[in-house]
């Protein structure tokens, strides 16, 4: 089955420069050459003042909600431009071909393949959805939807999904490279992060696709994955606030959704929630922010350019990030290099940017990489935005109205079923 949907060329943003630091041409050259030590010593956070999230104006207004509208177009405007880099406005077309349905998980689920196709006239990308629902459903059902870091054959041990031929992270086995290819050894590998037998157990689905699927996590500048098919955004030295990494896979999820809401009617597309798991947390969290029609947002350990104010600089810091993945953000992010302080927003306005809409962020106990509390502060202080819409129930189920949800999970950098526990329970109230 083959349908199709073709995009209207979004109006491109009118009327806005962001006056930023022009960056020289060396942008992509190791400013931080030196050996980097990670802090970890709260006595040692430098001394910060946070970016305010309500301004006087939207502060004073009679409206809120009216005023706040315009002050989160002002932060995304600049988170976009600054840090995660613009999404591309000009046209494209979505093409979604069922390749299978069938049931599984011993009779529990509907597994659902879908290929996802996009296109401009530069080329096409296919997307590879995978999407379980509970197959004892009345009707269409809450969903998770999360990128997934080795393949979606990863996630289970279903025979039926195949191996990616997308590009995947080098691996040695007895010292013999993958050669960035999937092999059957990796089938099932990513089970633990994707209890998928617990979900429909508890009336909801779950839809994953590889991120590599979207953009290869390598720096290629910009020139492979969804970046080949709108040359004219890529980022460079002279567009220095263009889509970077992490805005591409968030723009994925958002046609991934757009297949979802189109064509599979087993999912109430009114309640999807975005997640994901470390770097596809930071995803998860832009791709929420950007795209409203995600219900709810899920961030796992997701770390610095994630929850995690940067201003902080515990474990790991603007520039380390940018050193080791300079493909992730926009070339306008380096300017920012061990100067978070001239940061013009922080981490907690991209939270306060999902309000009123439920956000759960979760840390791990031992991954202090990600800065725990640093993630766990700019929640508490995106509070005072959600502070300020009424509360009201948006679902039918008797479950309690839970917002914002924060769990500091025991050990180490991961998601697991026990965090699962938890986002299931706080998607009962969608
Ligand atoms: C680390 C990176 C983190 C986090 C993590 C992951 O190497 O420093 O920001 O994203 O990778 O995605 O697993």
């Amino acid at each position: 089955m083959l349908s199709s949907y073709r995009s209207l060329p979004k109006q491109a943003l009118l009327g806005v420069v962001f006056v930023g630091v022009v960056l020289s041409s060396n942008w992509k050259s190791g400013l931080l050459a030196q050996k980097f030590e990670a802090n970890y010593d709260e006595a040692k956070v430098p001394q910060y003042e946070l970016p305010v999230l309500i301004d006087a104006k939207t502060a004073a207004a009679k409206d809120f909600a009216s005023a706040w509208e315009l002050r989160r177009t002002e932060l995304m405007d600049i988170f976009a431009k600054q840090m995660y880099g613009t999404s591309p406005t000009s046209a494209y077309e979505l093409k979604f071909e069922k390749i299978e349905s069938a049931n599984c998980c011993s009779g529990l689920g509907l597994r659902q393949q879908w290929r996802v196709w996009i296109s401009t006239q530069h080329g096409q990308l296919p997307i590879d959805l995978l999407v379980f629902t509970p197959s004892n459903a009345n009707g269409p059902v809450p969903c998770f939807l999360g990128l997934n870091f080795g393949g979606n054959h990863t996630i289970t041990t279903d025979k039926e999904i195949p191996l990616t031929t997308s590009w995947i992270r080098e691996n040695k086995v007895n010292g013999v490279s993958n050669n960035n290819q999937a092999s059957e050894s990796g089938r099932g590998a990513a089970t633990s992060r994707w209890p998928i037998e617990q979900i429909l157990a508890e009336g909801m689905g779950v839809a994953t696709a590889y991120y590599g699927d979207i953009d290869p996590d390598f720096d290629d500048e910009f020139t492979n994955g969804v970046h080949a098919l709108f040359p004219e955004h890529r980022p460079s030295a002279e567009h220095p606030d263009r889509w970077g990494s992490i805005a591409a896979w968030s723009w994925g999820l958002s046609r991934l959704l757009d297949c979802m809401s189109m064509q599979i009617k087993e999912v109430d597309a009114a309640r999807v929630a975005v997640i994901g798991h470390s770097r596809l947390g930071k995803t998860a969290l832009w791709a929420g922010a950007t795209d409203r029609r995600f219900a709810l947002v899920i961030s796992n350990d997701s770390g610095c350019g994630g929850a995690a104010l940067s201003r902080r600089a515990i474990g790991e810091t603007v520039g380390r990030i940018n050193t080791s993945f300079p493909h992730w953000f926009c070339p306008n992010f380096k300017q920012y290099n061990l100067n978070e302080n001239s940061l013009p927003i922080d981490q907690h306005q991209l939270l306060a940017a999902v309000a009123p809409r439920p956000i759960y962020v979760a840390s791990a106990s031992q991954d202090l990489w990600a800065d725990p509390h640093g993630e766990f502060l700019s929640l508490s202080l995106a509070a005072e935005v959600y502070q300020r819409f009424p509360t009201a129930k948006s679902g039918s189920s008797d479950a309690p109205v839970m917002r914002l949800g924060y769990h500091l999970r025991d050990g180490k950098h991961d998601i697991n079923a026990w965090d699962w526990s938890h986002y299931l329970r706080f998607m009962k109230q969608l």
